[in-house]
């Protein structure tokens, strides 16, 4: 049974989300589902410990996180075996995946948000010469409603908090509801942790407590999830201004040229197909390989495909589990239909698995495949690898730049020369080079899409600066004179703003110092001015 701390709870209601485990039907347990009013009242507790919350300071911000981290690996097998039950993954992947990394991120910001946040002064270039000054002050924004996907339910919400309670900020959580009991054990996390009441707060439900949540217009919505939602939130967001940070996945293209190593190169197209049934936002959905080498891929990937083990995820020698919702195994099953209709080939999978009685869909590889083909277009979000090939490098890069989205990419090369070249044209937010997947694991560098997949960062300092309010303070040092912009215009002001537009604009110092005599006698004009005036 989960305890639920930290969590607001239905007042008076009955209705409740039931939380099934998709590779045995059973129930995992249930959650409220909470109303307008559950959540209004969850962001207004939330402002009012925010006036206490923002004064914290970052060695005591950070103890409280580094405290949840011991929280998190005391019970980490127990988190592990939930995360499983609730979304079917394999609980070793689950420690692989969300637990570690996020661990991982904990420290980091932990540690560093701070030195990330300092106060910094900003080069002004010639109005130094002025004596002027400028610093950047962060200021945390107020309340964070985060509204997670369920396919890494632990991760992504938890990493998205610590980064908002470092920057300052409270937060509101709403998980998906095909995962809210990962969520509530996210609420626990910190309650265990001694962060003070309200400061995390998880407010259970589905799409219409998540609509609450943004009409009760918080400070900032961090959203992961599908294009769709991601425009309806944007636009129910825009209302009250609220900005909001969308991550909504990708088709992400991989890139193997005839010079990369084959072996290692199915190895990843494999896992990064399939790890997580296919459900990571970054997981291969396309394969490009040049023409040359397809043959020899294409059997090394089916090879490893089928000796990969798929079962319920509480097993340590699950390598697929179950995938999370029915209506999820149906796209799927409609994608691939799509392909043989179209004349593509099914290499191997193709099909639920029959030895298994929940939501598992087998690992299936495509061969024949184009552009043209739905599967090859939509986001699938299942365990499938299409594969098209590819002649040139520029037709690599235009047909991994043909699709509406641009989150992840990679290309696998021994040349690295070409690597670099071909990653930085791929219209993608994250391109490794011999490498896979994995960068939302790496908290320190940003995440984000290009096109479809999104707006604004997570992780990194470019996601911590989506969490703070920037505040420019300007000083003049030397305030004994008034400024030469300043009124009275006249005739001797006009040459003088001439001068700023041909000599001080131009950055040059050289030319500014040939502006000096029209400033002076600017600045002595306005002295008189003064002096008549009093
Ligand atoms: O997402 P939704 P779903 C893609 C994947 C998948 C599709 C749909 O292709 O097939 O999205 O998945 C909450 N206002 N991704 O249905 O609907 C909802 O309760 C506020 C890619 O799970 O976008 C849940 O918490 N919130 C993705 C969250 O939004 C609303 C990861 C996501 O739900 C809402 C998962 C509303 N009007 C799926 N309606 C990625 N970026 O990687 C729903 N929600």
């Amino acid at each position: 049974m989960i305890r639920v701390m930290n969590a607001v709870t239905s007042q008076g209601k009955n209705e409740e989300i039931v939380s099934y485990n998709p590779a045995t039907q059973a129930e995992v347990g249930r959650a409220s589902q909470m109303s307008s009013a559950d959540v209004n009242a969850a962001v207004e507790r939330s402002r009012a410990v925010f006036e206490n919350w923002k004064i914290t300071s970052f060695a005591e911000r950070s103890r409280l996180v580094m405290r949840a981290r011991e929280v998190i690996l005391a019970a980490m097998e127990e988190i592990a075996h939930l995360i499983s039950d609730e979304s079917g993954k394999p609980f070793g992947e689950a420690i692989a995946m969300e637990i570690a990394p996020v661990l991982d991120l904990m420290q980091y910001f932990a540690r560093n948000a701070e030195k990330l946040l300092g106060t910094s002064s900003i080069a002004i270039g010639l109005y130094g010469l002025l004596g002027r000054s400028s610093r950047i002050v962060y200021h945390p924004l107020g309340v964070v409603g985060i509204i997670p996907a369920w396919n890494y339910p632990f991760s992504i919400p938890l990493g998205e908090t610590v980064m908002a309670l470092m920057a300052g900020n409270t937060v509101v959580i709403k998980p998906s509801e095909l995962t809210p009991l990962v969520g509530l054990k996210i609420g626990e996390i910190f309650a265990k942790a001694g962060f003070p009441d309200d400061v995390v707060q998880v407010v259970t439900g589905d799409g219409r407590t998540g609509a609450a949540l943004v009409d009760a217009a918080p400070d900032k919505i961090m959203f992961t999830g599908s294009v769709a939602t991601g425009k309806k939130i944007a636009a129910a967001a825009a209302k009250n201004l609220t900005p909001v940070v969308l991550e909504l996945g990708g088709k992400d293209p991989m890139i193997v040229f005839a010079d990369a190593n084959l072996e290692l190169a199915a190895d990843a197209a494999v896992w990064g197909a399939f790890c997580n049934s296919g459900q990571s936002c970054s997981s291969v959905e396309r394969l490009y390989v040049e023409e040359s080498a397809v043959e020899e891929l294409t059997r090394k990937i089916v090879a490893k495909t089928r000796q990969l083990k798929q079962d319920k995820g509480d097993k340590e020698t699950t390598s697929i589990g179950a995938m999370s919702s029915e209506r999820q195994v149906q796209i799927v099953e409609d994608h691939v239909e799509d392909f043989r209709a179209a004349g593509a080939k099914i290499e191997t999978g193709g099909r639920r698995n029959p030895d298994l009685e929940g939501l598992f869909y087998e690992p299936t590889v495509i061969t024949n495949t184009n552009n043209d083909m739905r599967g090859m277009r939509e986001e699938t979000f299942g365990p499938t690898l299409p594969i098209a090939t590819f002649t040139t490098e520029d037709e690599a890069i235009r047909l991994a730049n043909d699709s509406e989205f641009g989150l992840t990419a990679s290309v696998w090369t021994r040349d690295a020369a070409k690597g670099k070249r071909v990653a930085q044209q791929i219209e993608a937010g994250s391109v490794c080079v011999n490498e896979v997947l994995y960068t939302h694991g790496i908290g320190q560098t940003p995440w984000g899409g290009f096109k479809n997949s999104g707006r604004g960062r997570t992780h990194g300092r470019e996601g911590l600066l989506e969490l703070v309010q920037p505040q420019h303070i300007h000083i003049n040092h030397l305030s004994l004179l008034p400024n030469a912009w300043w009124f009275p215009y006249s005739p001797i002001s006009v040459e003088t703003f001439r001068g700023f537009a041909h000599k001080f604009a131009s950055g040059s110092l050289i030319k500014t110092m040939a502006l000096m005599p029209q400033l002076f006698k600017r600045i002595k004009e306005l002295l008189k001015a003064n002096k008549q005036s009093r």
